[in-house]
């Protein structure tokens, strides 16, 4: 039994934001620490309720605002499986935040008990979440706001919260889904150490590159990998971590990170610039270590992205070889998921070159891992940002586990190296290293593969960003009626030319991508079709 007065008296000292709409966005729940309170008080509860209808297994509640500003924080759910929380519950979840902070206590009380009513059918199942958070400043707070709701929701002893501390969101993901009670970070380290070690010969093998140099942002990541590195082997002496700082939350994405170096092609500051050299591997995470792009400088200091169409790339050049050194080529179908932001010339080197088929889908994870999931055995998907993983299907699994000749193997330990929950910079990064090292490829043979066609992409704030509504995977729109011919006309003009306008899912944005093969006249494309859209 819910006890009423309980409730009351923790959310009249915890929710002190009023008249104030959220949104369980793409990313969940994301806004300025401070207006925070209610979200995490309705949240937590929500987050047990969905543990009680996949029978009290564990759900994950992750508190970070990824590569937001340092104010910023936000919450997301997890499902026990270690996906993200399905999107029907979203609206809901919406819906009995915004409750809280624009309606009176008992209004929201009622629509919350409605609600959980509707989800359970007995009393006798005590919810298990699992809960993390990265290096914000704020965190400790809003942890504290989530489980004031819970435990006076539930009961202190009818619920049971694990709570990890400090974790990035992707590891938070994978204990999620290992659903175990006593697994910490350390478990996830093991798992991928170990499985790092059946894939790398020690120091015997030749790397591809001198140093590698790993930006984590001032965040969380830096702090997890540290304690990865400890025990993994590869040679202590060739990876560096900078903008390491996660103890100080103020520098937190700061002119660093994955985003940064993504949306400004160039280096991030670091304190001790050292001097690059192109046989130096570099790359960087985002503030809670679920995205990851890599870059290097060549002889005349020019600088080379390596984005997230470049990871995926890579990933299905290395497996298509796999797959036909191993003969299972004709039975498990490799395929790659890509958003519109994919660089048109990755997708024709996909297509045309590797003869692998692409999908595309709408922008936010959930969509691509969707597609991976359904359409392929192995689904590559990365959004352009870097942030993507490798899905491996059951028929995969037995395929491999069955076949014993060495690329069947290699397979086998590959899909152990990548954490298939959700994308992670981590992993990746395992993921990518193994690959190189085994193409015996540097960065400069992993970049020429194929050249980016310039690309600009900018943002416009307009009076009402919902007016603009997107078809065909939102690389078209449909409203503003009649302005997608102009934009088409417009683009068609540019050899190359192509161009596409949605709202941001995350901002009061709508934003504008761009591309054409002349470099010099990429913003003056951007700028017409800017002008036509404001
Ligand atoms: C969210 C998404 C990210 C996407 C971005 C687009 C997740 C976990 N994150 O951060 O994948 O690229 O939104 O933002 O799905 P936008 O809608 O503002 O362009
Ligand atoms: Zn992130």
């Amino acid at each position: 039994e819910v006890n009423k007065e309980k409730v009351y008296a923790a959310f009249d000292q915890i929710c002190k934001t009023k008249n104030y709409n959220f949104t369980y966005g793409t990313a969940g729940f994301r806004d300025h620490a401070i207006r925070l309170d209610t979200v995490m008080f309705t949240t937590g509860i929500i987050a047990a309720i969905r543990s009680i209808t996949h029978g009290g297994k564990y759900t994950g509640v992750m508190i970070t605002a990824s590569h937001n500003p340092p104010q910023d924080n936000g919450v997301k759910i997890v499902e026990p499986k270690g996906d993200m929380l399905l999107p029907s519950w979203e609206p809901e979840i919406t819906r009995l935040v915004n409750l809280a902070s624009n309606n009176t206590f008992d209004a929201w009380f009622d629509a919350m008990m409605d609600f959980y009513k509707s989800k359970t059918t007995s009393d006798d199942v005590i919810p298990h979440f699992m809960l993390a958070h990265d290096s914000r400043e704020s965190s400790p707070h809003l942890l504290h706001c989530l489980t004031t709701g819970v435990e006076a929701w539930f009961g202190v002893n009818n619920v049971k919260i694990k709570c990890h501390g400090l974790l990035t969101t992707p590891q938070l993901h994978f204990l999620t889904f290992l659903q175990r009670e006593n697994d910490s970070v350390k478990d996830y380290n093991t798992f991928f150490q170990n499985a790092w070690a059946n894939l790398y010969k020690g120091d015997d093998e030749e790397l591809p590159f001198d140093n590698l140099y790993v930006d984590t942002a001032n965040g969380i990541g830096s702090r997890q990998l540290e304690l990865f590195i400890k025990d993994w082997k590869f040679p202590n002496d060739r990876i560096h971590i900078l903008n390491g700082d996660y103890q100080n939350p103020s520098k937190l994405n700061i002119d660093c990170g994955a985003d940064f170096v993504k949306t400004q092609h160039k280096l991030p500051k670091h304190e001790t610039n050292t001097k690059l050299s192109p046989r130096d591997l570099y790359c960087s995470f985002d503030g809670d270590a679920d995205r990851i792009v890599f870059y290097y400088q060549d002889s005349q200091e020019k600088f080379h992205l390596l984005d997230g169409d470049k990871i995926s790339t890579l990933f299905a050049k290395f497996l298509q070889k796999l797959l036909h050194e191993s003969q299972l080529g004709s039975q498990l179908k490799l395929g790659v998921v890509q958003t519109a932001y994919a660089n048109g010339n990755s997708t024709k080197y996909i297509t045309d070159k590797l003869c692998v088929p692409v999908s595309c889908t709408k922008t936010g994870v959930k969509h691509l891992h969707h597609e991976a999931q359904s359409s392929y055995d192995i689904g590559i998907y990365f959004e352009a940002n870097g942030h993507g993983t490798i899905l491996f299907s059951e028929k995969f699994q037995q395929l491999v586990k069955m076949n014993t000749n060495h690329a069947a193997k290699k397979l086998y330990h590959f899909s152990q190296i990548i954490n298939q929950t959700v994308g992670d910079a981590i992993a990746d990064m395992l993921g990518v290293l193994i690959t190189l090292i085994s193409l015996k490829w540097t960065a400069h043979d992993w970049d020429k593969e194929y050249q980016d066609l310039p690309n600009l992409l900018t943002k416009v704030i307009v009076p009402d960003r919902t007016l603009f509504e997107t078809t065909d995977q939102e690389r078209k729109l449909v409203k503003p009626v009649g302005l997608q011919p102009k934009i088409e006309d417009c683009f068609n003009k540019f050899e190359q030319g192509r161009s596409f306008v949605r709202a941001s899912g995350t901002e009061d944005a709508v934003r504008i991508y761009c591309e054409c093969s002349d470099d010099s006249k990429i913003k003056l494309l951007s700028t017409e079709i800017t002008e036509l859209v404001v």
